[in-house]
């Protein structure tokens, strides 16, 4: 059996429409069981019944408090049978029960080469540092927000004229290009999380992921 791919999103859904299109081409072995949203006007939910996959909105807003919110979000998710679950610009910080339940099977992709500008508005951050370089990490989940093991990043260079709407652009370009790619190498069953270290085909892979020249 393939395996089950369920998404998570908050947003435009680029990162869902390309590994939807990862499946699609068969580079990406496995079946998007779900996509599930915690805003109702994401429009990741229309690419998903484009491409005739099961949907749904959990609205963060129906629940009192986070843990309450979590239950649900895994109720909603093991519905879709998950043997890995993608974040793909999920917006919501989840609880240490929901890492654990899931870990191991967690996988994010954050807009910064971390552990540099861990939370929001990554972009607009590095232009203030005055960076030259930025980029965009894949990274196992845990509880540590933003603080999993690195499997992989991709880099690209910061103008000086740049908004940070223009290093967003460019940095979605690859992020089109990396996710699919570590989302194929884990339903392959070569990546791993061990004892927070993230493994390919059993090789710890460094603190910036795989093929960093650092
Ligand atoms: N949860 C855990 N436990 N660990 C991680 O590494 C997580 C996570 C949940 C989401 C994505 C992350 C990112 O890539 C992510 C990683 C949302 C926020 C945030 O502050 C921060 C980081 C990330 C996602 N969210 C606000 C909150 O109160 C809401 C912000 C909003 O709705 O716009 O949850 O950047
Ligand atoms: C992506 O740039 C992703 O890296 C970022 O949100 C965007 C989602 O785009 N994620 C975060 O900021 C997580 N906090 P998409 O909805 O088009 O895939």
């Amino acid at each position: 059996m393939k395996p089950n791919i369920v998404v998570l999103i908050s947003g435009s859904g680029s990162n869902l429409q390309a590994i939807i299109d990862a499946c699609k081409a068969e580079q990406i072995d496995a079946t998007i069981t779900g996509v599930i949203s915690n805003k109702a006007d994401a429009y990741g939910l229309t690419r998903a019944a484009n491409a005739g996959i099961a949907n749904r909105v959990l609205s963060h807003k129906d629940y009192e408090t986070r843990e309450a919110y979590d239950l649900a979000l895994i109720d909603a998710i093991d519905a879709y049978n998950p043997d890995v679950i993608v974040l793909a610009g999920f917006m919501r910080i989840l609880t240490p029960a929901f890492v654990d339940k899931f870990s191991g099977k967690l996988l994010n992709i954050h807009p910064s080469l971390l552990p540099k500008y861990q939370g929001l508005h990554t972009h607009q951050r590095a232009i203030d540092a005055g960076d030259t370089v930025h980029g965009v990490s894949v990274h196992f989940v845990t509880e540590e927000l933003d603080g999993g093991p690195v499997i992989l990043q991709a880099k690209v260079p910061v103008f000086p004229e740049d908004t940070a709407e223009d290093l967003a652009m460019r940095v979605h370009e690859q992020e089109h290009r990396i996710y699919p790619l570590v989302v194929k190498w884990f339903c392959q069953g070569r990546l791993k999380m061990v004892e927070n270290q993230a493994l390919l085909d059993n090789q710890a892979l460094p603190a910036s992921g795989y093929a960093s020249e650092e």
